[in-house]
């Protein structure tokens, strides 16, 4: 057997339990999952193109191959809207009938919107810019290496430093009229943490209109229907889209009339971390330095904007409902976003909750790694989706961030903690946080990035 070659079941668990393997399954995985330039987010719950999936597998990818994470982002980004937005889906014309839902077909952007390619198809929603972050692990990882390496990713930067800067340009104009330094989103899928309590109160309030008629398909992927939103969430979720589409994707319209308006904290903090990379990126691309200023605006902005979303009571920051003008009150791993922008005056509330018994602390955890939601919250589920089970890829936001804030040590325990857990449960999309179980899909790209990513770390000095 080749080393990345996975035996049977091997997806689930792997067996041997020795983090050393982590890394050859972990890179098969992508390798696996692979299309031409771009790679799946799963064998088969997710067969499209997924915005901030290919930022997460670009940043794994640098470490394997600096060019193969080059091709991931400029796949993704010639997907790029007029706007500036970069779509959250791009849908995979090979994709196998009726295998995700809502599709192309169901979509139709290009014929609903000037602004969407039209090439392509691709949703009318985006996803968290981790992107720029993605980026600059290329740069820093093709530092490492001879002249050639470095003299393509110089290249690669020069290139894509204005996709970037629009794309950063869209969020902080379009997605922030009120200049608020927080991002609007109109959908939960844009959140990219789609069923978390988060959104309930606002999602509550949208009443479902008459909505074509519809198949889900992702229940046919996973092993029980608990694991993936209710129903009823669907129905809400497509509705949404309904409007969105009726609207053209016009922002302006959908701000004026779209039933679901909310202010994103953690979205708006991984954008805060991205303009702050997408600054190195634009020293090393030569920027003009008028952009360089705004991009710094950007970030003095968005620290604002966090700050305004403090809760003292929880000891978190919350999201906010502009439809309702009331703040979402949810104990979720998404109020610490604030330790993206290094938490000025918030470290010590921000860590003492992290280890209390709402977090961390809990006594009755598998592993000392992030519940998606709080298991103290009234509406936590340790199975489903992103109401409690523990995502690899929050676990590793949280570890760069601990490492940004200062936290080393805190950060490394989590980093070991992550990797013991993917070495005894395999690469699932997320885990019930009480027993280890693997949940979702097997093989989740992203789950494989970020092991790729901590992984390097052991290589460091
Ligand atoms: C809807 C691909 C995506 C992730 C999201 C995650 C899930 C889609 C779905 O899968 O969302 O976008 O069908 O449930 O919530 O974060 O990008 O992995």
């Amino acid at each position: 057997m080749k080393e990345e070659e996975v035996p049977e079941g091997f997806s689930r668990r792997v067996r041997t339990g020795v983090p050393e393997r982590v890394n050859p399954l972990a890179a098969g995985v992508l390798r696996r999952n692979s299309i031409k330039s771009w790679t799946k987010p799963a064998p088969a719950l997710y067969p499209h193109q997924w915005s901030w999936d290919s930022a997460f597998i670009a940043l794994g990818l640098a470490h394997v191959d600096n060019h193969r994470a080059t091709s991931e982002l400029e796949t993704l980004f010639a997907n790029q809207w007029a706007t500036g937005k970069v779509p959250h889906i791009v849908f995979n014309p090979e994709a196998p009938p009726r295998s995700y839902f809502p599709d192309a077909e169901r979509w139709n952007s290009s014929a609903i919107s000037e602004d969407a390619p039209s090439g392509s198809h691709t949703s009318g929603l985006c996803q968290p810019p981790v992107h720029a972050l993605a980026v600059r692990r290329i740069w820093e990882t093709a530092r490492g290496r001879d002249e050639q390496h470095v003299a393509r990713a110089r290249r690669f930067l020069g290139d894509n430093y204005p996709r970037l800067y629009a794309w950063h340009r869209y969020l902080a104009s379009a997605r922030d009229p009120e200049g608020s330094g927080l991002v609007t989103i109109y959908h939960p899928w844009e959140s990219g943490t789609d069923n978390s309590p988060r959104w309930d109160a606002a999602l509550e309030a949208v009443v479902v209109g008459d909505l074509p008629p519809y198949e889900r398909q992702d229940l046919n992927h996973v092993d029980d229907p608990s694991e993936r939103p209710t129903d009823a969430e669907y129905a809400r979720y497509l509705w949404l889209i309904e409007l969105i589409k009726r609207a053209r994707c016009d922002e302006a319209t959908i701000y004026k009339q779209h039933p679901f308006l909310v202010k994103d904290a953690l979205f708006s903090a991984i954008l805060v971390a991205a303009n702050e990379d997408l600054l190195e990126i634009a020293e090393v691309a030569g920027a003009p330095e008028d952009e360089r200023v705004e991009i710094s605006a950007w970030i003095e902005r968005g620290r604002t904007g966090l700050e305004n979303s403090w809760s003292s009571e929880l000891g978190l920051c919350l999201d906010y409902d502009l439809r309702r003008d009331a703040l979402l009150r949810a104990r979720t791993v998404a109020g610490f976003a604030p330790l993206a922008a290094g938490a000025p005056g918030r470290l010590e509330s921000l860590l003492r909750t992290l280890y209390s018994p709402d977090f961390l602390g809990h006594p009755a955890l598998h592993r000392a790694l992030p519940p998606s939601t709080s298991p103290a919250e009234a509406r936590f589920h340790p199975r489903s989706y992103w109401r409690g089970p523990v995502w690899p890829v929050l676990s590793w936001l949280l570890w760069r961030w601990l490492a940004g804030a200062g936290e080393r040590a805190h950060a490394e325990v989590l980093r070991r903690t992550a990797l013991d857990q993917l070495s005894e449960g395999g690469f699932a999309e997320y885990f019930e946080p009480f027993t280890g179980e693997p949940l979702g899909s097997d093989d989740q790209s992203w789950t494989a990035a970020v092991a790729l990513d901590w992984l390097a770390r052991d290589a460091e000095p």
